[in-house]
């Protein structure tokens, strides 16, 4: 699209400033360099701040006190021995036992595998399914996440080091957007230190003064930045830029099987660069919603039935559209089990 065929589309867009829409490039309300030079990023990522400690403190009743402090702390959780034995042992047998069709994704030196946890997949997975509707994981995801929502679930596997060639995009320090958001990984094989173990900067959920500055220059020329996540709203920083935000060295999070690992994702964060080969399995779960709603339900019921059909018909809008070409993005990729070699 041309610049100014892009400006027909501005009062579709200035609702998009009023929801969790995130793109310098694709909106030009939101990208517009004259109306952040005026603070515009800067008033909607205070705004959503402020809002979405609101709702964590409405739902502060769902997590320990503890909980609450840490994650207030590191805008991180990790909780180890997170299900009884015996349900672990359940959950992974379930999860080893599938086979089913799956979407897959390379990206540099790592490729993806995604198994949708859905109204489609679940209903055969018992434990599974007890799993994540239990209070313990959802009461977290609605605390970090700061909305009651059943998040969106996947098995998510990362090969890291498949073949030779650069990072993914993700092992670079990024934030995944402007506003409050929760994504976790509940892992099943062990992450070593050594491997793509999630790596996050502790107490980066909440702005300083200098990242609010930071901020506001990255929005200035976000759209036309030379990096595309940056351009689509999720700024990227090098590791010399976080060192002058004053913030705490990163961690990187080796955990043993059955550790949850929950965090705020608005926070800074990467994949953990790999030494060598590595395959890390988990149940992936992530939840977004309009970061200025007061309140911590959701707009549109949630009806378990119809959990991923949505997303799963997009999904075969996009496949139907690719009409057989090599699939250069995500794709449906046939029948596989959470560890099927790349
Ligand atoms: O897989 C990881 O360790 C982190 C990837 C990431 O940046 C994300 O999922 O937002
Ligand atoms: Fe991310």
């Amino acid at each position: 699209m041309t610049s100014w065929t892009k400006w027909l589309w501005a009062p579709l867009h200035a609702f998009g400033v009023a929801t969790q829409a995130k793109s310098f490039r694709d909106n030009v309300v939101i990208g517009s360099p004259w109306l952040n030079r005026h603070g515009l990023h800067v008033w909607r990522r205070r705004a959503a701040a402020r809002m979405g400690q609101r709702r964590r403190a409405a739902l502060a009743g769902l997590v320990s006190a503890e909980d609450a402090a840490a994650f207030a702390r590191d805008g991180y959780l990790i909780k180890p021995d997170f299900l009884a034995p015996e349900v672990f042992a359940a959950l992974q047998a379930e999860v080893s036992a599938l086979e089913v069709p799956a979407r897959e994704f390379v990206d540099g030196y790592t490729f993806t595998r995604l198994i949708p946890l859905d109204s489609v997949s679940l209903p055969a997975m018992q434990a599974t399914r007890a799993v994540v509707a239990s209070a313990a994981y959802q009461n977290l995801h609605a605390y970090v996440g700061s909305f009651r929502r059943f998040p969106r679930l996947s098995i998510q596997t990362i090969f890291s080091r498949f073949r030779e060639d650069v990072p993914d995009v993700q092992s670079h320090y990024h934030s995944d957007t402007f506003h409050p958001t929760v994504k976790s990984w509940l892992y099943l094989t062990e992450v070593d230190a050594a491997a793509a173990a999630f790596t996050y900067v502790p107490g980066s959920h909440v702005a300083n003064r200098r990242r609010m500055a930071w901020e506001r220059r990255v929005s200035l020329t976000a759209r036309e930045g030379s990096d595309r996540l940056t351009a689509e709203g999720s700024m990227r920083i090098s590791e010399a830029e976080l060192h002058r935000l004053g913030y705490p060295a990163p961690r990187k999070l080796a955990v043993a099987p059955n550790t949850l690992v929950i965090a705020d994702t608005s926070g800074f964060h990467r994949r953990g660069i790999s030494q060598s080969q590595a395959c890390r399995i988990s149940i992936w779960a992530y939840s977004r919603s309009n970061p200025f709603l007061p309140f911590v339900g959701s707009v549109l019921p949630d009806v378990p039935a119809l959990r991923g059909r949505l997303s799963r018909a997009v999904w075969a809008v996009l496949e139907a559209a690719r009409r057989g070409k090599p699939a250069r993005g995500w794709h449906w990729a046939g029948v596989r089990r959470a560890d099927t070699p790349p």
